[in-house]
């Protein structure tokens, strides 16, 4: 086998507006400047215009990025016709205002996770998109990493069997850099939740896509470094006002029970989001420092060669989405998952389908995140949903 080769089709084009400019910005802008290269069955995809604050940064991420366009009137680019997607990857207390905003102007939209700061917004943002008949997405981009997708495959085909565990922690270290500032992750106005929802979302999203729903969970959480410099620099000191870290205890409706933790504070722990899954007849890891390879444990093999299976999945004709990419053990990265978002999303929505994970997935998980706080003060088990 090889990989596939770029055919040259007349196919729909979509012309998208990015909202943010900064780390996700870059993200989400590989991804449309790749998915025609790499996945010659996409519909077209045009970068018309990106928006940010301020007008220098945005002019330079404009050029840096590939758009057309440079704008820093959000409001403006929703209300353009000629506009199909918005995609919005600003901080979360925007991401209400500008989903409901672009549904109302019958836009489809993509919205980085966690969907919103509240249940609440988040309902308002499932309402609009529904009402507006338009296509809607939450980018938890972990779902299209190869190796997960894999998972996802063995889980359905029931390699693992009955799920008794899901096990899984997102681990950071940036926030323990001596003096950084507050920035806007450690704003409870800007951000919402600290660990819990920036890094436990995606977590919980897994959780979700590999083993069902949630049913009630506890908890705890915890702000290691309470003041922080207002600004870079400043001797004027400010308020932490989200956790540094979470840890929950979950049961999952089909009875598997499991363990999520989020942490900014482990030091060591770059990019560490990692997943196991125990089953009746056997066992799947992951974690995404070594994104192209699931480790597999099955109770079928002989007794003198079990042990845990590492897999490369990124073999043609074998993996999921490897057929788009290079030859077998030529690796993929932290990217690659964004553009396989985007190029499931366009072609679910060249084709008129829904895809996931949608709004009403970020609801579910906004629906875990607000039972979690509630178990944070209660110190009790709390129902999800
Ligand atoms: C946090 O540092 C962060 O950028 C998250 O916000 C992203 O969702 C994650 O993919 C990488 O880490």
């Amino acid at each position: 086998m090889k990989p596939k080769e770029q055919t040259s089709t007349s196919r729909p084009s979509y012309r998208v507006a990015l909202l943010g400019t900064k780390f996700m910005g870059k993200a989400h802008s590989q991804g449309y400047r790749n998915v025609n290269m790499y996945f010659a069955d996409a519909p077209r995809l045009e970068q018309v215009v990106i928006c940010g604050r301020n007008p220098d940064e945005t002019e330079q991420a404009r050029d840096a990025f590939g758009w057309q366009e440079a704008s820093t009137d959000w409001q403006a680019v929703v209300a353009r016709d000629d506009i199909d997607i918005i995609d919005v990857v600003t901080p979360g207390h925007l991401h209400c205002a500008m989903a409901v905003a672009a549904a109302e102007a019958g836009k489809h939209v993509i919205c980085e996770k966690p969907l919103a700061n509240t249940l609440d917004e988040a309902r308002q943002m499932l309402a609009a998109a529904e009402s507006a008949g338009v296509r809607h997405l939450v980018m938890h981009n972990y779902r299209r990493v190869p190796a997960v997708a894999l998972a996802k495959r063995m889980v359905e085909d029931g390699r693992i069997g009955d799920i008794y565990h899901f096990r899984a922690r997102y681990l950071q270290d940036w926030a323990t850099t001596p003096g950084l500032e507050l920035v806007w992750r450690f704003d409870a106005k800007q951000a919402g939740s600290g660990a819990l929802g920036d890094l436990g979302a995606h977590v919980i999203d897994l959780g979700r896509y590999l083993c069902g729903e949630i049913a009630e969970l506890a908890g705890t959480e915890e702000t290691f470094v309470k003041q922080r410099p207002a600004a870079a620099g400043s001797q004027e000191m400010a308020d932490v006002t989200v956790d540094d870290a979470a840890a929950l205890c979950v049961r999952f409706e089909n009875g598997a029970i499991g363990t999520i933790e989020a942490s900014r504070f482990a030091p060591g722990r770059k990019n560490h989001n990692t997943f196991e899954i125990n089953g009746s007849r056997g066992s799947l890891s992951f974690d995404l420092e070594n994104l192209n390879n699931l480790r597999f444990y099955s109770v079928e093999d002989a007794g003198d060669v079990q042990g845990f299976h590492e897999i490369i999945a990124c073999s043609l004709g074998k993996h999921p989405y490897a057929d788009n990419w290079w030859f077998d053990g030529h690796l993929i990265g932290y990217e690659h998952s964004f553009t396989h978002t985007i190029y499931d999303w366009i072609q679910a929505v060249a084709a008129g389908e829904p895809t996931h994970p949608d709004f009403g997935d970020g609801v579910r998980n906004q629906e875990v995140l607000d039972a979690a706080a509630r178990a944070f003060a209660s110190r009790r088990w709390e129902s999800v949903g």
